[in-house]
């Protein structure tokens, strides 16, 4: 199957590739022509994966699908949540986000795993024949108070999840953080509706 990803974060595309298999071919905005960094103005991750998966869907009118996703940590009140692309500076500078995370976690004096939890989320915004579908994923953790790993993107140099405890998403690479990541769980349901109503 051919779609759509509105997406301009290389990892996230990476990522869906190996999450939904040979079976889809992905097209991403700048293959059709959209090279404009797409708007996300909401207020939450799913008005923001609408208005995402919205814009390319009045401009081309095909099948598409937008990921939004946040770290929300407990200990900053939900922070970076929704703002997490733009924590730190105006663009996606995902090194500057991780300091500035690390340092306000410092600030609050939350140093313990106990005091540092906190979970991606995850709202896929699939656009079927004009119709919208949702898909929600989310895995907890909590934040390292150091970076490791070299592997993902984001904030994964800094977030341990529960079922790995010991090891950033970074460290435990993309086969494993698929298996279990906030996007592994979205799209892999994304998948089976596919699957189920529209037989691919
Ligand atoms: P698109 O909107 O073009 O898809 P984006 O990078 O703007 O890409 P989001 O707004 O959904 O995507 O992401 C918010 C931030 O969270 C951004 O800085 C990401 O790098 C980070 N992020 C998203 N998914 C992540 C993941 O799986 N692991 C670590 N960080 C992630």
């Amino acid at each position: 199957m051919k779609i759509i990803f509105a997406t301009g974060n290389k990892g996230k595309l990476r990522e869906a590739a190996e999450i939904l298999g040979e079976g889809y071919e992905l097209v991403t905005p700048a293959d059709m022509g959209i090279t404009e960094d797409i708007p996300e103005t909401g207020d939450t991750l799913k008005e923001n994966s609408i208005q995402k998966a919205s814009y390319l869907y009045e401009r081309l009118h095909v099948n598409c699908f937008a990921d939004d996703t946040g770290l929300m940590v407990d200990a900053l009140g939900g922070a970076p949540g929704v703002h997490s692309a733009r924590y730190a500076t105006d663009g996606h500078d995902f090194d500057a986000n991780i300091v500035k995370l690390l340092s306000e976690l410092e600030k609050v004096g939350a140093n313990t795993p106990e005091q540092r939890t906190a979970r991606f989320m995850n709202v896929v915004t699939l656009i079927i024949d004009g119709e919208m579908h949702f898909f929600e994923g989310v895995v907890e953790g909590h934040i390292a108070l150091s970076r490791n790993g070299s592997k993902g993107f984001g904030y994964d140099p800094v977030f341990i999840p529960d079922a790995f405890p010991g090891q950033t998403m970074a460290e435990l690479g993309e086969e494993v953080k698929n298996s279990i990541s906030h996007r592994g769980m979205s799209l892999r349901a994304m998948a089976t509706w596919l699957k189920e109503n529209v037989g691919e």
